[in-house]
Order: C-alpha cells, then structure tokens, then sequence
C-alpha cells in the first residue's frame, strides 16, 4: 500500500470512529472550514453505509446555498504540460484580487509514482497553504478514483462552502476531460508548444471543448515556437462551428514559470464570463448540467434498486445474457426489467 492509500485509509478509520453530525459539518463549512471541508468529501467519497445519509443531507444543504457567482474552471491537457504550475500562478493572481479558491484535482498523470501529493505541493508551493485557498490533492490508484467518481459532489460542496473560483485539473488524455467539461462553467486547455507533434498526444474532439486554448511553457528557447504553434491553433480553430454559446475560442500564449501572460489568461476568462452571463448561455448550461446529473443519478439509482432484490437482480442478469447473445431485443428486455420491478413493488 502506497503512502498516499495509507492516508486515505487512515482518514477513513477516523471518519469511523468519529460520530459527525451533518449540521455540525455543514456550519463549519459555510465557515470554510478546510478540514472540515475536507472531512466532508471524504464522506461523499466514502462506499461505508454510515456515511451515505449524511452525504445526502450535505448535498441538501449545499444546493439551498448555490452561489450563482462562483465559477467553475476545467483545466485540461497532456500530462506535464504544466497544468499544477499554472494552477499555482494563476490562483496567486487571483488571491491579489481577494478571490477565494477551491482546487481539484481529478485523474492525475503521476500514478505510477504513486499519486502526486507531493508533486502538487511543489508544484502548486505558493499556495498550498494560503488561507483563501483549499486544495484537495490528486487522488492516487485507479483511473477516475478519489475525487474523480463523486466530482459533481465535491464541486457542489466547495461552491457552497462559498469559493470564488473553482479549479478543476484534469489530464486530457483519458475520459474525464469530457465529463468535467460537462461540469464546468468554462474548459482552458493548455498546449506545448512546438510544431507538428502538439496534436498527437491530446485526444481528437478535445480542441473543440475548449473555450480558452493556451500554448503554454513559452519561455527561453520555447517563445518563438509557441508563437508558430498558435497560428497553427488558431487556424485549427477556425474549422470547428462556431460554439452554440456565441463564444469564440481563443488561443493565448503563456508560461507558468516564469509567469508570462497570465493576466492577460485571467482577462479573457473574465471576459467569456460577462459574455455568456449577459445572453443567458451560463444559466442555461448549468440548468443542462443539472438535468443531466437527475438522469445519471435516476439511472444508477435504478440500477441499485435492481441490485437489492435477488429474485430481479437474477433476472436483470439473465436479460443481459439473453441480450448479448442477441436473442432478445435490447428494449423488450429493459421493457421486461421494468415489469418484474413494477410487480415486485406490488406484491
Ligand atoms: N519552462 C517551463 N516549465 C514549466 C512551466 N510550467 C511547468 N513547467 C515544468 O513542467 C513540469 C510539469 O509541470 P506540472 O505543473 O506538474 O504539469 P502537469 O500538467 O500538472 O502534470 P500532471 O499533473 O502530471 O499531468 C515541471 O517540471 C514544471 O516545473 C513553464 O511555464 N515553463
Ligand atoms: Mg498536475
């Protein structure tokens, strides 16, 4: 068991035996308490049956205190391209501006090496420990673990803890980049620069997601060939149609370390934020967004259901058989499921 297992591990026997009430938590969260806030996610993260109502009761809570004006930003790109030191200058020039920031980390790159607590301390140094700032540091162990399977939840929480900005890393090579576009007010991906070989590692379809597209690291021997590189992004761009929100995506070119061009990074998201606050387009994703997380939730919830009864969880099991061997129609053994249910309910 990795270092970073053994905490998580050791969080979780403390969660156990420590008796938290969901008002207690809540409070001290409005508070932006941060371990209290930290201690929250576990329990929304936790599989343990204890802790499953008062995860329930802290989303309730949380959605009678959505903060209309916290905005949620999905950083994306390859792994190293530079994301936690982005993350870090940018949350610096956001703390000068009095703006209070959550940080998330979704599927970090650095599993091999065990989880990357570490690296997001030195990466992200001169934050870590500010007071208007929480980080939740990278999840180690399965793909889409830690925060990554309860993400909509977590962001929830740390919007009604009362944060300004919400940023959520993730590593565009994967699934999550989509999922957490979906969940994000607003999707920055970060490029290296350097002709040719820039589009290859990055997932196709994942250029168009993005409202804010940044070759970063242009520094030294690397500024003239992140200039080439943003014409060349630019003009790929130009192909996609244009975004239903009315947005134009952007290319800006910028580096981490040393900090070049990160006001101007943080101007054009502020300006994509006037823009789709004032026709509405904000609003209307969220509302989608909402809706989407009542049809999964509706759907695994069902599922659950299915699983809780062994009569019709054996059945669901045979159907799916049935199914794969192409002997029943997909939609007359859904339509069979649902029936079995309908009765058992009856009876
Ligand atoms: N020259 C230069 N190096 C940078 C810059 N930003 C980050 N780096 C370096 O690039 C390496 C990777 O940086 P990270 O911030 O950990 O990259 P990441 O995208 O978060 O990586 P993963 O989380 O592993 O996907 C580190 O060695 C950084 O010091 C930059 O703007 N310029
Ligand atoms: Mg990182």
């Amino acid at each position: 068991m990795n270092q970073l297992s053994k905490s998580k591990e050791a969080a979780l026997s403390r969660l156990k035996r420590n008796t938290f009430s969901s008002e207690e938590l809540w409070l001290k969260i409005r508070k932006r308490d941060k371990v209290a806030l930290g201690q929250a996610i576990s329990i929304l993260e936790s599989q343990s049956e204890n802790h499953l109502s008062i995860a329930e009761e802290l989303l309730q809570f949380a959605t009678q205190h959505l903060n209309e004006k916290c905005l949620k930003i999905g950083i994306t790109g390859v792994p190293g391209v530079g994301k936690s030191t982005f993350i870090n200058a940018y949350t610096q020039l956001l703390v000068q501006k009095s703006l209070s920031v959550a940080i998330l980390a979704v599927d970090p790159s650095s599993q091999q090496s065990g989880g990357s607590i570490l690296g997001d301390k030195t990466r992200m140094k001169d934050i870590f420990y500010h007071p208007e700032v929480f980080i939740r540091p990278s999840p180690s162990g399965n793909q889409l673990g830690g925060v990554a399977n309860k993400t909509r939840e977590v962001i929830l929480l740390c919007e009604a803890a009362g944060f300004d900005r919400i940023l959520v890393e993730t590593v565009g090579v994967g699934q999550s980049e989509t999922i957490v576009h979906q969940m994000t007010d607003l999707f920055l991906l970060l490029m290296l620069p350097g002709a040719g070989d820039e589009l290859q590692g990055i997932k196709r379809g994942i250029m168009e997601l993005a409202d804010i597209l940044v070759v970063h690291k242009a520094d030294g021997e690397n500024a003239k060939k992140a200039k080439i590189a943003a014409i060349d992004y630019k003009r790929a761009l130009h192909l996609f149609s244009p975004s239903e929100n009315g947005w134009t995506p952007c290319v800006l070119i910028a580096s981490s370390e040393p900090p070049i061009g990160i006001d101007k990074i943080h101007e054009k998201i502020e300006s994509y934020f006037l823009h789709t606050n004032s026709n509405g387009s904000l609003s209307e994703k969220r509302k989608r967004e909402w809706s989407q997380w009542f049809e999964e939730s509706l759907e695994h919830q069902l599922l659950q259901f299915i699983r809780m009864d062994k009569s019709v969880f054996d059945f669901y099991e045979m159907m799916k058989s049935e199914v794969a061997l192409r002997k029943i129609s997909p939609h007359i053994a859904a339509k069979r499921i649902i029936e079995s249910l309908y009765l058992n309910v009856k009876r």
